[in-house]
């Protein structure tokens, strides 16, 4: 599959085609779906649901209760544990095209190609779906749909109800909201700004979107947050921060893992700081390392750290601004070895030593 591209092949009249004459549908997206995944599930099974056609929703792997409680009266099946039925004759594939992605149910959707549409903005992707909707210049998938809900005739305040179910517009709003981090990425533009505007009218409720996806933690949260503030060390003229949270915070507070995403974020708000890193330790002698990095001052500026290479030092990866590892030392060995790779690689990206 040298010559494949992953691109549109495949026109909305011809997915609204397939959607509207589907007996039965399979709605699934990636593994531990996002908001945008969700979002997405949701605005298809909404959408099914005014046509009066059935669907079943699989989510892949672990799903935030945050999330989950978004979707309460939907078809919901879970894997591992269970396989789909031969009932489905149409597969919709949403915020993810990457067999990589599917992994949980590849074998199955493997067998059924030709049943299976996808609908993404991600500019990667494989020959999972025979049918075809990739925008990228969208900020989420539940972008990518609106337009195809609005040729299924569904009108976007569909779903919302006495018993507060959530409306394929808030349904979008949460994919939105979340992929273009409350409009603040430049994944969002004029366009996503419209569709937010569009979405507000017809009664999405972002005031109780984001209380429930944004302010749900626990309060094992805060208290992790304050010992990773307390831990945090500033260097290299304050450009850099390191933060470590130990086996120890987490026995004293109760918090779990999961529960600390974003925490290496928060030192980001502070003017100096060009890579902030948090380390996490797993076992005795070993650790976890999120880095995350600000873009260049400058438009089109070449002074960043990309954190994807500084990652790479310790054998992980990812992308330019946003990065993890692992590495088998301990906190304070760990620590130690960071601050000396970061203050390398801010010498060598061209910041002042
Ligand atoms: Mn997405």
């Amino acid at each position: 599959m040298s010559d494949f591209e992953y691109r549109t092949n495949s026109t909305i009249e011809s997915l609204v085609a397939r959607l509207t004459s589907a007996r039965s549908v399979m709605i699934l997206s990636h593994e531990k779906p996002d908001g945008d995944a969700i979002g997405s599930c949701a605005m298809v099974a909404r959408a099914l649901d005014a046509l009066g056609i059935p669907s079943e929703t699989w989510l892949l792997g672990a799903v935030a209760d945050s999330l989950r409680s978004l979707i309460p009266d939907l078809a919901v099946r879970t894997t591992p544990g269970e396989l789909p039925g031969d009932e489905h004759d149409l597969i919709v594939v949403v915020d993810t095209g990457a067999w990589s992605q599917l992994a949980p149910l590849a074998d199955f959707l493997g067998e059924r190609r030709d049943r299976i549409i996808g609908i993404d903005h991600h500019a990667r992707g494989d020959d999972v779906a025979v049918e075809r909707l990739v925008d990228t210049s969208c900020g989420s998938c539940t972008q990518v749909l609106v337009p195809l809900i609005d040729a299924m005739g569904v009108p976007l305040t569909h779903g919302a109800d006495e018993h507060q179910r959530y409306s394929i517009a808030e349904a979008a709003m949460v994919g939105l909201g979340t992929d273009t981090g409350w409009f603040r990425y430049d994944n969002c533009g004029a366009e996503g700004l419209k569709l937010a505007a569009r979405l507000v009218e017809a009664g999405a409720d972002k005031n109780r979107l984001t209380r429930v996806i944004e302010e749900n933690d626990r309060p094992q949260r805060i208290m992790m947050a304050g010992r990773a503030m307390t831990s945090a060390r500033f260097a290299d003229d304050d450009r850099s921060v390191v933060m470590s949270l130990s086996l120890e915070d987490f026995e004293t507070t109760g918090a779990v893992a999961e529960e600390l995403a974003g925490l290496v974020n928060q030192p980001m708000s502070i003017g100096t700081v060009e890579v902030s890193v948090l380390i996490t330790q797993t076992e005795v002698d070993r650790v976890k390392m999120s880095f995350r990095s600000k873009p260049p001052r400058v438009k089109g500026g070449t002074r960043f750290i990309d954190v994807n290479e500084l990652a790479a030092r310790f054998g992980g990866g990812g992308h330019i601004h946003a990065a993890g590892a692992r590495l088998e030392a301990s906190l304070e060995d760990a620590r130690a070895q960071v601050a000396e790779a970061i203050s390398e690689a801010l010498q060598a990206a061209g910041f002042a030593g």
